[in-house]
């Protein structure tokens, strides 16, 4: 890893070398009157009336609650929230979760690289770092789209920017400190940008870190942490610390008429990070990323290419809450992904434009367990070795905008994902019974799949006047299986429990025939708002989705399973995935409305969101994993002058329709209580709140089940039936400035 170091070591001096020199010109020509800023060539197709975005605004009121980007979304209509380590929870959309949906982070496909999808795509990016985010919920174009059956999300930083005409020099720069008090959780954020009328170039940086947090009220014994840790009280959760999560990115962007060319190098370490409902913590992440781009305006439309390089080192160990058998237990990843794309978007005349695109991503994996001793040696268990998944894809989009009430979007989208693995052994195939016959077996098998998967979307807008929108639209979506659910192959219950990404506690075995899951969904969206959006407006979307091969999970009775394990109704049990039918459906209601607007006292607004979700398995007619029970949430925002305070309460209701196969567990309703205040200067910014104000004690929905702390190597060797609780109250302040 010395080349990293290495890179951190030239880039930080790069950086610095760039921003002095400029900094120092700047110096002589900054008695500027005014600095204008102007836009960048960065385009959006993002104008779907099923897409929702945040904003500035948004963002920036939302960043002093969390360190976990994914955090961001939470009240994007359709998004629920997949428990997991303190900076890498798994969005979903109406759901949908984790690699089912598309999350690209500046443009790039962001892989995991860990068999329990520690290392998620928003985990690489900070909260402070983010720009923008778009949310594509019901119909998704097929330039968003593929490679996923549900919806996409697209995160942005910042976009560069230059001066205009006439204008010399910009330098500016920011810093932010926050604190929250539940888990002593703090941490920093600085960039400096130098920018002229051509060039621009920026680095950030940022690290946070926290402590175990504290639940509402005690909710287990008290007990002292395994691996060294401290006493864990009953109210404590175990293994949701995280420390030296830090990102750095240095960005250079060059601008010469409507040509726009950007190359990011960034970088993300993680000491520690704990994971509640996994048995195992991060013990290090550390990835590296190149991501060039370009966009250029022609006589034709606009062209963009994007090349990216992902280089991921991931370990896992016991953290300090846990017990690590006087041995520990290393697991080891490590991946590449090389991804590719070319867009063009057409201007064919007025009335229509053509979206073509190709995109390649090449991505190998290796993930293997270090020798620990007796029958967990003398060799490396090798979980997947030699994993490939290569992606190509190619799509085509015309959308036309026939008058000024009506538009329609057709798409059609091939991916070709080709998925193998090299042969596999255990710690020591010698022994037969543990390892030798599962290697044996795993080995004999024809592993290398082909897919050809299909994706198909048609949708029409219909604006009858200023005040009304409606949209529907249908979608066929393809995925194919992703390593981790073709390729681990060990029946052996220890091996199988590190193979998790449900978060369930439950142990995992591969199935190399899985198909891609194909989902076909309806949706309709309507949107109704005054002439200006300035007094109300309400936005409903309601979906049905069939999904085709779902990739859902059955219990083991084959190599070590026992027949007990068939029949258990409590407990954590071995599956192996397998496809079947299921469907989703459900609705979305969002909506906002002006209350008051003085003006001694300021302008109060009201704001609502409702949820609704439902997936069964049609096959088994079990019920679907991880879906969020009906929820929502009303908040009364106060604007005076530079004050801005937010009151609101969340509402979830119990979540009973459960996941028998997998022992799920039921939640309780709860609500939650959140005050909010912001005052902005021109140069500074100061956020207070509290979050969970009356302290309540809730199970989270989609925490899955609590693992953090004890003998996490057994199936039964904790204690089952305790879903993950969600963090009790925390005061929360953050300070940023800008110069
Ligand atoms: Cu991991």
């Amino acid at each position: 890893m010395g080349w990293k170091i290495g890179l951190h070591t030239i880039i930080t001096v790069v950086t610095l070398a760039v921003l002095l020199t400029i900094s120092a010109y700047a110096e002589e020509v900054q008695k500027l009157p005014e600095i204008t800023v102007s836009g960048t060539a960065e385009e959006s197709t993002d104008s779907s009336l099923g897409a929702s975005g945040l904003d500035k605004k948004d963002l920036a009121s939302k960043r002093p609650t969390t360190s976990d980007s994914t955090h961001l979304l939470q009240d994007i209509p359709g998004v629920g929230i997949q428990g997991a380590g303190g900076i890498s929870s798994l969005p979903g959309i109406h759901g949908l979760a984790d690699d089912r949906i598309r999350v690209q982070v500046d443009g790039v496909d962001l892989m995991p690289a860990c068999p329990n999808h520690m290392n998620s795509a928003l985990s690489y990016i900070d909260p402070t770092k983010v720009g923008s985010v778009t949310v594509f919920a019901g119909i998704t174009p097929v330039s968003v789209g593929g490679d996923s059956i549900g919806g996409s999300i697209l995160v942005k930083s910042a976009p560069p920017e230059f001066v205009g005409d006439g204008e010399k020099f910009l330098v500016k720069g920011e810093a932010g400190t926050f604190f929250r008090g539940n888990g002593n959780a703090y941490g920093y954020n600085f960039g400096a940008t130098a920018a002229g009328h051509w060039a621009n170039v920026t680095y950030s940086e940022s690290s946070s870190q926290s402590g175990d947090y504290t639940a509402g009220s005690a909710f287990k014994p008290s007990a002292q942490g395994q691996g060294g840790g401290s006493l864990i009280p009953g109210n404590v959760v175990g293994s949701t610390a995280y420390n030296g999560a830090t990102n750095r990115d240095f960005g250079i962007a060059l601008r010469h008429e409507g040509h726009l060319l950007q190359l990011n190098v960034s970088e993300q370490e993680v000491g520690f990070e704990g994971f509640p409902n996994q048995r195992m913590d991060m013990t290090s992440n550390q990835n590296v990323l190149f991501n060039l781009r370009y966009t250029g305006q022609y006589q034709w439309g606009d062209l963009e290419a994007r090349a990216s390089y992902q280089d991921t080192r991931h370990e896992m160990n016991m953290g300090p809450d846990r017990d690590t058998y006087g041995t520990g237990m290393p697991m080891d990843t490590k991946a590449k992904t090389i991804g590719t794309l070319v867009q063009g978007n057409i201007i064919l005349s007025e009335r229509d434009i053509l979206r073509v695109g190709g995109e390649y991503q090449n991505y190998t994996l290796y993930d293997w367990w270090p020798p620990v001793g007796g029958s967990m040696g003398p060799n490396a268990f090798w979980n997947i070795d030699y994993g490939r998944r290569d992606k190509l894809d190619a799509f085509v989009e015309w959308e036309a905008h026939w008058d000024s009430k009506w538009l329609t979007q057709l798409g059609v989208r091939s991916d070709t994902v080709f998925t193998d693995a090299a042969p596999v052994e255990g710690y020591d195939n010698g022994l037969a019974g543990l390892w030798g016959n599962d290697a044996a077996a795993f080995n004999a098998l024809f592993r290398g799949h082909t897919d050809y998967n299909w994706d198909l979307t048609a949708l029409a807008r219909y604006t009858p006047d200023a005040t009304q929108t409606y949209e529907a639209g249908y979608a066929r979506k393809s995925r194919s299986p992703n390593l981790y659910q073709r390729y681990p192959w060990s029946t052996n219950a220890m091996a199988a429990l590190m193979n998790n990404f449900a978060g369930d506690g439950n142990g995992y075995i591969g199935n190399v025939d899985l198909k891609p899951e194909v989902a076909n969904t309806v949706s309709a969206t309507g949107e109704w708002h005054d002439n200006d959006k300035e007094q109300w407006s309400l936005k409903a979307t309601g979906y049905y989705t069939y999904v085709q091969d779902y990739i859902d999970a059955q219990r083991c009775d084959f190599g070590q399973c026992s027949s007990a394990n068939v029949t258990a109704s409590t407990g954590f049990v071995l599956l192996q995935y397998v496809n079947q039918s299921a469907q989703l459906y459900g609705l979305d209601l969002s909506g906002q409305m002006l209350l008051a607007k003085t003006g001694d006292y300021g302008s109060f607004t009201g704001t609502g969101l409702l949820n609704y979700v439902r997936g069964e398995n049609l096959t088994t007619g079990d019920n679907l994993y991880n879906i969020m029970p009906l929820n929502g949430k009303l908040a009364v925002v106060h604007h005076l002058g530079a004050w801005t305070t937010t009151a609101e309460v969340k509402l979830v209701a119990a979540k009973t329709e459960v996941s028998h196969v997998r022992n799920e567990m039921e939640t309780t309703g709860y609500e939650l209580f959140n005050l909010r205040s912001s005052y902005e200067w021109k140069y500074a910014r100061i956020d207070f709140g509290i979050e969970n104000l009356f302290n309540r004690f809730y199970s989270l929905p989609l925490g899955g089940a609590y693992v953090g702390q004890g003998s996490s190597m057994t199936t039964n060797g904790i204690p089952w039936g305790i879903p993950v609780p969600g963090m009790g109250r925390s005061i929360n302040v953050a300070l940023n400035l800008r110069f």
